[in-house]
């Protein structure tokens, strides 16, 4: 503890400078008259992450002095993007960077735009893991994040003739100067095999599992670094390794392929993050991914926790584990199967710990997307844990029985094991029954779990459910992405949002001033030229930004209803041509999003948005008055351009079925105005920024529940609104696929027969709320009223408070 610590780094840029050309040359190799952008780029990043360590070390330090709990975040994707620019502006040394770059006659804009966006996840729920980590950092929780490092990320998009293709994505291309290998932390991980019994005559009998095959978890450490660098977190991803990476036997004898089988086997573990978010990869590869980076964490975690105490049974009390979803839901199994077996903890107790260290974050309800397993599957490639949680669920089913008089369908759904079909586990279950706290990331979407899918348990075990409603984290979704506005708002309100972004609310009465409306639009201004010009030099079309930007930017899903929008665009663009007289507000309607690939409907409205967007852009009736553009392969990155220009921010899934959202919040902060459904936390955004400053539309959750209970025909729906049955009629009877004209035939007969998503039954209100939107843009004093009211008071939305509120209610680490 008394060893000196390193004196701290100048950020002078001329010793900066000094610095970077030493990385170039000694760890690079390179001179600086031959090297490359991406020499530049890595030079200038190692230079960053130096002054990250030794705060990095001082956090560690810090957490076994104070002997304060650590959290652990286990999550199967961090959708993270790029990392430069947050590290170097958390750090406070955007301007001697860019002065020290400057000098050495490199643009800092140029060397960042190469950094690879770091794509480890599909979408809200990995981008939410990526803002807590960061928030976790500027709360100062000593946390870690656990995850897996996949070789390829998410697959990058591209267009051929409208049509989604996926192509690998190579972030690791160029090497990963953030990261850090550590051979030292690395476990063995178990698959299949069989369970010996040891002793059982006079004492309870030993369970010890000899699995069949093994691979090696390595970690790679990358830190995390809080806002003003305050403190310095781990994101620990895991790697597979062989245990043994040739067999020379094999390969000597001439087999030059098998001998590297094992390797090659050990490797696909973690080459590829499965592109699937609401509904479950059913692969037994998934599950090994997800015991893979269980088993490694857990036991890192417990390496850990006998290095600062002897036993275990203070594991709880210093040791907080968050499941991110029910991916990393095996973790209990695991967890019970290392007490139990492995120290010798009697299952009663290891049960206690188990169930006051881990608790559980639920991100749907979309019953396809609730994680279960075949029974028989599990139990080959995990003997143990299947019997683990035979033993738990007798125990959880017992109590049940006895002491709430449970009757048998209800035990029929709280039961670990599905018996409806063909058997499967449960993970849901598992991970609710196995953790003190089970969380919802919204109001609604909390009050939703407790009267569906955990209704039964939720009966068993009352006060476990409760909400935390997300949030995102503002360095990278305001001050990062719009320097500009976070500019404006310092000249007007002081810098005091930088540290409390609640702080915000002081610039609401600047509402209504002219002076200021002017200032806020002329940075939307320059932010719509900045998309204008990316749409531009990547797309060849031509947008003028004061057109409304109307942007729609988010997985491709049927409930997300991105089919709405279109249908509305269809409806639009025959008002405009059937209506020349009117005074129609110009619109530029954007969406970016990827598709599952095995997502037939939803790849299929990416080729609608394009055939659309193609015939509207290319009609001269409609004299630029509406475009629609479907800007390919979003990422962060993307995101971070987009959301700092819209004007209008669509958030309209079907009540009920999107569980928070998230993009929601980064567009209003930014000043966009909602157009949504009361869905997720658009109801607390209505809330908190007020109703006349959003607009809501459609019908609620509990009404789309019991429409679908009623005989509910949307064809009737369909029939009684013109605009909607000629658009749709347009659309299946080809006018849009004039080379495939059944192409969205079926498409179309899905909202007509069944309209599940209430696209039909939502129309007309959305449509409505469409014009009212066009009414409130055609006053701008009006407009920009709203939208800076937006900015001042999303503060509340701040994944800062959100960690906080996990981190008192949920871990009490702070
Ligand atoms: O909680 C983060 C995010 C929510 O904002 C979205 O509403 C929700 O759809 C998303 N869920 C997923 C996939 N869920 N699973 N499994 O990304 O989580």
């Amino acid at each position: 503890n008394d060893l000196p610590h390193p004196a701290p780094r100048s950020s002078r840029p001329e010793i900066m400078a000094e610095e970077i050309i030493e990385r170039l040359t000694y760890r690079i190799g390179k001179d600086v008259q031959v090297a490359k952008p991406h020499d530049w780029l890595t030079a200038t990043i190692l230079v960053v992450r130096d002054r990250i360590i030794d705060r990095w070390m001082e956090s560690t330090r810090q957490a076994y002095k104070t002997g304060q709990k650590r959290v652990y975040y286990l999550s199967l994707e961090f959708l993270i993007g790029r990392l430069m620019r947050d590290a170097v502006s958390n750090l406070n040394l955007m301007t001697e960077i860019r002065d020290a770059l400057t000098s050495l006659g490199v643009d800092i804009n140029v060397i960042a735009g190469l950094e690879p966006d770091a794509a480890l996840g599909n979408g809200g729920l990995g981008r939410l893991a990526a803002c807590f980590m960061e928030s976790m950092a500027t709360v100062e929780v000593p946390a870690y994040g656990y995850g897996i490092r996949y070789i390829h990320g998410l697959f990058r998009q591209q267009m051929a003739d409208g049509w989604q293709v996926e192509l690998p994505e190579t972030w690791l291309a160029h090497g990963n100067p953030w990261e850090f290998e550590r051979r030292e932390s690395s476990y063995e991980i178990g698959y299949g095999g069989s369970v010996e019994t040891v002793g059982g005559y006079d004492d309870a009998p030993r369970y010890v599992w000899k699995p069949a095959e093994r691979v090696i978890a390595m970690a790679y450490d990358t830190p995390v670094v809080g806002w003003r660098g305050k403190r310095v977190n781990t994101l620990r991803l895991w790697s597979a390794q062989p245990i043994d990476p040739i067999l020379l036997d094999a390969f000597n004898a001439g087999d030059h392929i098998g001998a590297l089988r094992e390797s090659n086997k050990a490797e696909a573990l973690t080459r590829v993050l499965y592109p699937a978010d609401a509904n479950p990869a059913g692969q037994e590869l998934r599950l090994r991914q997800e015991y893979f980076f269980s088993s490694a964490s857990l036991q890192d975690i417990l390496r850990r926790h006998l290095q600062q105490y002897p036993d275990f049974t203070n594991l709880h009390d210093k040791v907080s584990i968050q499941l991110n979803d029910t991916h990393p839901a095996v973790s209990i199994g695991e967890l019970m199967r290392l007490l139990v077996d492995v120290h010798g903890m009697e299952f009663e107790e290891a049960w206690e710990i188990t169930r006051h260290t881990f608790s559980y974050t639920n991100h749907t309800l979309l019953p396809e997307a609730l994680e279960s397993w075949p029974v028989p599957l599990f139990e080959r490639l995990l003997p143990r844990h299947m019997q683990l949680v035979y033993a738990i669920n007798a125990k959880i089913l017992l109590e049940a029985r006895k002491e709430k008089q449970f009757g048998e369908a209800q035990i029929r759904s709280i039961s670990l094991i599905d018996e409806s079909g063909d058997r499967r586990v449960r993970m849901g279950n598992l991970a609710f029954v196995g953790s003190h706290s089970v969380n919802g990331v919204s109001a609604l979407h909390t009050d939703l779990m407790k009267e569906t899918v955990f209704a039964d348990l939720h009966t068993l075990y009352p006060t476990r459910i409760n909400n935390k409603t997300n949030g995102i984290t503002p360095r990278r979704w305001l001050m990062q992405c719009n320097p500009g506005l976070t500019g404006l708002i310092k000249e007007a309100i002081g810098d005091k949002f930088l540290d409390d972004t609640e702080a915000l609310s002081e610039l609401d009465k600047f509402a209504d001033d002219k002076a200021f409306q002017e200032k806020f639009s002329a940075v939307k201004r320059a932010n719509k030229v900045a998309l204008a010009q990316l749409v531009g030099s990547r797309m060849g079309i031509r947008l003028d930004p004061s057109a409304m930007f109307d942007i729609q930017i988010k997985r491709i899903h049927e409930y997300k209803r991105q089919l709405l929008n279109i249908v509305e665009a269809v409806a639009l663009y025959d008002q405009i041509r059937s209506h020349p007289e009117l005074d129609w507000v110009p619109r530029v309607k954007l969406f970016a999003g990827k598709a599952a690939p095995s997502y037939h409907n939803a790849k299929l409205i990416i080729k609608l948005a394009n055939d659309v967007a193609r015939v509207i852009n290319n009609d001269p009736a409609v004299r630029g008055l509406l475009k629609v553009v479907f800007v390919p392969n979003y990422n962060v990155t993307l995101a971070e351009t987009m959301v700092p220009a819209a004007d209008l921010s669509e958030q309209i899934s079907t009540a009920g079925m999107e569980a928070s959202g998230t993009g929601n919040m980064k567009f209003a902060l930014n000043g966009a105005l909602t157009i949504g459904t009361l869905d997720g936390a658009n109801v607390e955004m209505q809330e908190h920024v007020g109703a006349e400053n959003i607009v809501i539309f459609g019908m609620t959750a509990e009404e789309v529940a019991a429409k679908r209970a009623s005989e509910y025909n949307p064809r009737e729906v369909i029939e009684g609104s013109r605009e909607l049955s000629q658009a749709l009629h347009a659309i299946a009877s080809g006018v849009f696929s004039p080379d495939d004209r059944n192409r969205f035939t079926a498409l179309m007969d899905g909202i007509y027969n069944n309209d599940w998503f209430m696209v039909a039954a939502d129309f007309d209100a959305y449509a409505k709320a469409q014009r009212d939107v066009d009414q409130i843009w055609t006053d701008t004093a009006s407009w920009y009223s709203k939208t800076i009211r937006n900015t001042a008071r999303m503060g509340w939305f701040s994944s800062d408070r959100t960690i906080r509120q996990y981190a008192t209610d949920i871990w009490r680490a702070i």
